[in-house]
């Protein structure tokens, strides 16, 4: 069964863009995983710990033959790969990688909580989200994004860093 799921991918270390794009290329490039769509890049102001840099942060829609399991454990492979320290709980990362949305599934484990519980809250993540998305809806609540998007603060703190422009899913990612 091919499932979609939607992630938020934020850098705030180094070359921020080839982080995003290398954990891209790692995600495409797993057998059971094609990413289909790919957010504009957004500049953000950094949310719970804002002692640190700007993060850049993207949205991606794919389909996968995985279970939401099987894909937290390859995002956190790639999170490892890419060299994602956890010096400060919150602080700086190589890379980030969190799973929004699953199906419209509500999943609760040990180590996965689905839909994301704090992605409500977080502009960085709907205003890139609702770019590719516009039309789908909360699980839990039936809400739609475009509803959550007008209610949330901080979306100043979201600023557009490189447009998507034209088909190419990738195109946007090069440097
Ligand atoms: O939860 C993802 C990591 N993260 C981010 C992020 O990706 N972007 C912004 N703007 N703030 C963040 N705070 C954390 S933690």
């Amino acid at each position: 069964m091919t499932s979609t799921a939607y992630l938020s991918l934020g850098s705030n270390l180094d070359d921020r863009l080839l982080y995003l794009r290398e954990a891209v290329q790692l995600l495409h490039g797993d057998q059971h995983i094609e990413v289909s769509d790919i957010s504009s890049l957004y500049e953000t102001d950094p949310v719970g710990y804002t002692n640190q840099g700007n993060f850049l942060n993207i949205v991606v829609e794919l389909k996968t033959t995985y279970t939401a399991e099987q894909l937290l454990s390859v995002c956190q492979s790639i999170e490892n790969t890419l060299g994602r320290k956890r010096v400060i709980r919150w602080g700086p990362r190589t890379v980030d990688l969190d799973i929004l949305l699953f199906n419209h599934e509500n999943i609760e484990t040990d180590d996965l909580s689905v839909p994301h519980p704090r992605m409500h809250e977080r502009a960085f993540v709907i205003i890139p989200l609702v770019e590719i998305e516009p039309n789908i809806q909360l699980p839990t609540s039936g809400q739609s994004f475009n509803e959550i998007l007008e209610r949330i603060p901080d979306k100043e703190g979201v600023r557009l860093w490189k447009r998507k422009n034209g088909e190419d899913v990738f195109e946007h990612l090069e440097s």
